[in-house]
């Protein structure tokens, strides 16, 4: 099974969300919306691994929940990475929690390391992925993502759970279960 770990978005902040991308200026985009039942901030990616391991993950996502306490969570900018002119994710930017998500992030990241499971090479950077794409974007679309308006003030969450999610890839995209959830905290 593919599995990772990753922060759930409230209802309201994925709807907040999705009117935004809807509103997005210029038609036509070239990449396809995530839907908003899909939104969620991955904290940790961990791949293909054995159904038997899905036991040694719960222990791991219990171990990393304990040291953190609930936070605000606020989002932000709408942006791309790793580089603007060729993106290869559109995203909301995280304007307030990135530490806790971080801390969290890498606790993940110890408890799995300890499973034998691959450290992410990279350094975390939470984000809300809202597309992924493929090829160069054409000039009117980067402008388009510029006219972007940041989200309100109001989007945001208190974040107090975690969870393990398994997915699934077809032809129609990603479809998402939650295999275990955790609270966060106390510290
Ligand atoms: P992304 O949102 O930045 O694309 C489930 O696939 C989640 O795990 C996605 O949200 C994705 O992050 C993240 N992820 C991180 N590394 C990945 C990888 N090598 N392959 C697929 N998804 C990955």
């Amino acid at each position: 099974m593919r599995l990772f770990f990753a922060v759930p978005l409230s209802e309201a902040v994925r709807e907040t969300v999705w009117s935004a991308v809807r509103r997005f200026p210029a038609a036509d985009p070239p990449w396809r919306w995530i839907p908003p039942e899909n939104y969620h901030l991955t904290l940790k990616f961990i791949g293909e691994v054995d159904e038997r391991r899905a036991d040694e993950l719960r222990e791991a996502g219990a171990e990393a929940a304990a040291g953190i306490a609930p936070f605000p969570l606020r989002f932000g900018r709408f942006g791309a990475f790793p580089d603007p002119a060729r993106p290869r994710v559109i995203f909301f930017g995280i304007e307030e929690g990135f530490e806790p998500l971080a801390a969290l992030a890498g606790r993940l990241e110890e408890a799995c390391e300890a499973l034998g499971i691959e450290r992410e090479s990279r350094p975390f950077r939470a984000h809300l992925t809202l597309a992924r794409i493929k090829s160069p974007l054409p000039g009117p679309v980067r402008e388009a993502m510029h006219a972007v308006p940041p989200l309100p003030d109001s989007t945001r969450q208190m974040t107090d759970r975690f969870v393990l999610m398994s997915s699934r890839l077809d032809r129609a995209g990603a479809s998402y279960d939650e295999l275990a959830s955790w609270p966060l905290g106390p510290v």
